[in-house]
């Protein structure tokens, strides 16, 4: 079955005043539904047109070679941002509990640590892309990828991330990243990232 951009979990300006209700709607509505439009389109009479998104992206290798970087950023991009809309949410913010805190103070020294690493990996990553909390099987690690590379095609369990595209804050933050990224932890859903941990088999 072709992707489709699953429906926002909120509503568009449920996440004010931190991200405003315009970006989401074009982030949502356009950016995504254009991945996946690219996504279905080059997959399209392929065997792997019914296969899971995360299936794909753990195979690149295996997608035909004139397809595969057009698969890799838009078969990523649908990935990433079903991902992100749920690593958001209305009654987000506060603090991580429970077996993600200890496990984050274990890695990172603190929670506050652990932002600092995501703001720079996110700040430091030149032009577009993420900056992640992943499980690379071994414990947690903080890392940043370009374009919409996805840790999954790595071998690594994406438990965070945070889109750093102009697209995701520039009408409301223009071009002051860091203060992007300070005010998104406001809305950081820590229930979901949670429940990724302990799924990763952490
Ligand atoms: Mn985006």
């Amino acid at each position: 079955m072709a992707y489709e951009v699953p429906p926002l979990p909120y509503d568009y300006p449920a996440l004010e005043p931190y991200i405003d209700e315009e970006t989401m709607h074009l982030h949502h509505d356009k950016h995504h539904q254009a991945y996946v439009t690219a996504a279905n389109k080059a997959l399209e009479g392929t065997e792997w047109a019914d296969k899971p998104v995360e299936e794909v992206l753990q195979n690149l290798q295996s997608i035909p070679d004139d397809k595969r970087n057009v698969v890799r950023n838009n078969a990523g991009g649908h990935y990433n941002h079903s991902l992100f809309w749920e690593w958001m949410s209305p009654a987000g913010g506060g603090e991580p509990d429970g077996a993600l805190r200890e496990a984050l103070d274990a890695a990172f020294g603190s929670v506050e640590d652990f932002k600092a690493k995501v703001k720079a990996a996110g700040v430091g990553q030149f032009g577009s892309g993420w900056s992640w909390l992943v499980h690379d099987g071994s414990g947690l690690a903080v890392v940043s990828t370009p374009n919409q590379d996805s840790p999954i095609s790595d071998g690594k369990t994406p438990l965070l991330g945070v889109d750093v595209w102009e697209h995701a804050y520039y009408l409301k933050y223009h071009n002051v990243r860091p203060d992007y990224i300070d005010a998104w932890w406001n809305v950081v859903n820590w229930p979901k990232v949670s429940e990724r941990f302990e799924a990763a088999g952490s």
